[in-house]
């Protein structure tokens, strides 16, 4: 919850039109909620060793199962020569997914952007630690968040946004930064995922058997694209991957954790 600034005090409550909602981190079996009202989700990921494509399908899952527009926001481009290379491969996970890649510190980059930080439209910047959340909201607004240097051994930020806040653009839009995500958990997220695979599920569909289980049965859609190579296997393999922990979800283990926590 919002908690207001001395003096100031809430002049209405909205209803909740889009809600992000994750798995609490760890071992914790209850759901978190990052944010709400929200209408398009920017995916920040950095073009180094946070650069991960399974990972970016995840957080796709996250926003569609929320209703929000995704936007895949590729960081630290002035430091690699191949930023295309990086762009065409999230490209080819969806054809109609927006994916910028942007220099974080240099407001000129951050242009292809500007259509998006629009009047009485919300966006929450998400994605690992040291990627560049804040430093992106420092140069689209005026705010002066800290930021801090990723470690140089292994590139990882260091969790240096600590809470959630709000920021208004000049033009009427709202930024909201989140602090970096170590490992994204999925909560019910069915659909959402079943949206970042609509691939995946037009090949399932062309299964011969309603229950194919696409290992030893003769006409499988799955084992006809992977052949034919249609289909990559890391994305099907990752596709049962966020499947099968929806499935353990649903087991009554999880049901008794979750209900210890309510
Ligand atoms: N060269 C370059 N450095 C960047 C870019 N974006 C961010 N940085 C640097 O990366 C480091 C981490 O940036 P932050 O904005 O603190 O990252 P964050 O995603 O907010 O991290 P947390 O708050 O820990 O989640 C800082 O030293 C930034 O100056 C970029 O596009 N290019
Ligand atoms: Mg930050």
């Amino acid at each position: 919850m919002l908690i207001p600034n001395e003096g100031e005090r809430p002049l209405r409550i909205l209803d909740r039109e889009t809600v992000l909602i994750r798995k609490a981190a760890g071992k914790r079996t209850h759901d978190q909620t990052i944010a709400a009202n929200v209408d398009t989700l920017f995916i920040v990921m950095s073009c180094d060793q946070d650069f991960n494509v399974s990972r970016i399908e995840r957080y796709l899952a996250l926003a569609f199962e929320a209703g929000i527009i995704p936007v895949v926001v590729l960081t630290k481009t002035d430091k690699i020569d191949n930023a295309d290379s990086f762009k065409h491969e999230v490209q080819g996970l969806q054809s109609e997914l927006r994916v910028e890649c942007v220099n974080s510190k240099d407001k000129s980059s951050l242009e292809s952007l500007g259509n998006l930080c629009t009047e009485g439209h919300t966006i929450a910047f998400v994605g690992s630690s040291g990627v560049g959340k804040s430093t992106l909201i420092n140069s689209l607004t005026d705010a002066e968040q800290l930021t801090a240097e990723v470690s140089v051994e292994d590139g990882k930020g260091q969790h240096t946004t600590t809470s959630r806040s709000l920021h208004l653009l000049n033009d009427g839009g709202i930024l909201i930064d989140t602090p970096g995500i170590r490992e994204l958990q999925l909560s019910d997220c069915e659909s959402g995922i079943e949206d970042a695979f609509d691939d995946v599920m037009q090949f399932i569909s062309q299964c011969k058997f309603n229950n194919c289980q696409h290992e030893t049965e003769i006409k499988c859609g799955i084992k006809a694209a992977l052949e034919s190579g249609e289909l990559e296997r890391r994305r099907w393999e990752n596709y049962q991957k966020l499947h099968n922990e929806q499935k353990l979800r649903n087991t009554p283990q999880y049901e008794k954790g979750r209900s210890r926590k309510q």
